[in-house]
């Protein structure tokens, strides 16, 4: 019988419409991280990230972190890690034994830096060490609106993405760690790029649409028994006005015989 197959394909063709319209949407929503202290740092926050389709307005709030770096504010390096665990590391994660989690060592567990949260200019991975464009001080509040790519608006929507708050108070390092080079930057001391503080971003309770919620419109007409009640869903108002008309005018015909 072909009439089910002919009434199944406008319904499949406004399912695939609907789903088009769809990821724009579910997207939306507001993320946050709680910021916990990493290699004894002592510094905490909160993280949030209000998202409109690739918009992304981020805001920082970190205290207790380290303060002074060479006579002027201590820079701290943040950044969207993405494609690790979604986790922040723990002790385990310090594969050398040197008593911290660096950045690579951690890179398994919260991912690979995606966006560099800065100040002005660059966002990329290119920017994860420009000190100059980050804020600094022992308590700061951030906040800027950038443009996230599709990857990363996937993590963060699906619990893989982590945000990091980078460079530690060398004193409060073990001797040896405080010698050490940045392995990001050379140039840079261990201490002013290891993580400092790091949370997962989650769906926010407050305010925002739950990601992946279930759109019961493409469902309901997925599932419908009635061939006929799919068509005439799909083809909106126009096509029963057509069916009913030929309906009458085959009534019609038959009536003239
Ligand atoms: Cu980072």
């Amino acid at each position: 019988m072909k009439t089910p197959l002919l009434l199944a394909a406008p319904a499949f063709a406004l399912g695939a419409l609907a789903l088009g319209a769809g990821p724009a949407v579910a997207e939306d929503g507001t993320y946050q991280a709680s910021l916990s202290p990493a290699n004894n740092s002592g510094t905490s926050g909160q993280a949030m990230i209000d998202v409109r389709g690739s918009q992304a307005t981020v805001s920082i709030n970190v205290s207790g972190a380290a303060e002074i770096w060479k006579n002027a504010p201590f820079p701290h390096g943040q950044h969207i890690h993405i494609g690790g665990q979604g986790v922040c590391p723990g002790p385990q994660a310090d594969a050398d034994g040197d008593g911290v989690v660096s950045s690579p060592e951690g890179e398994p567990y919260a991912g690979r830096i995606a966006v560099s949260l800065t100040l002005e200019g660059d966002t990329s991975p290119a920017s994860a060490v420009a000190a100059d464009r980050f804020p600094g001080g022992g308590a700061y509040t951030y906040t800027r609106t950038i443009t996230l790519d599709a990857a990363t608006l996937e993590a963060i929507r699906t619990g893989n993405a982590t945000v990091e708050v980078h460079g530690v108070d060398p004193n409060k390092l073990p001797p040896a760690v405080q010698q050490k080079a940045s392995p990001e930057d050379p140039s840079l001391p261990l201490a002013a790029t290891l993580p400092a503080a790091c949370g997962t971003l989650a769906a926010s309770q407050v305010s925002g649409p739950m990601p992946g919620a279930p759109d019961t419109g493409i469902e309901g007409v997925g599932k419908a028994d009635d061939g006929a009640t799919a068509l005439a869903v799909a083809a909106g108002i126009g096509a029963v006005a057509l069916a009913a008309g030929a309906v009458a005018v085959r009534r019609r015909t038959a009536g003239g015989k």
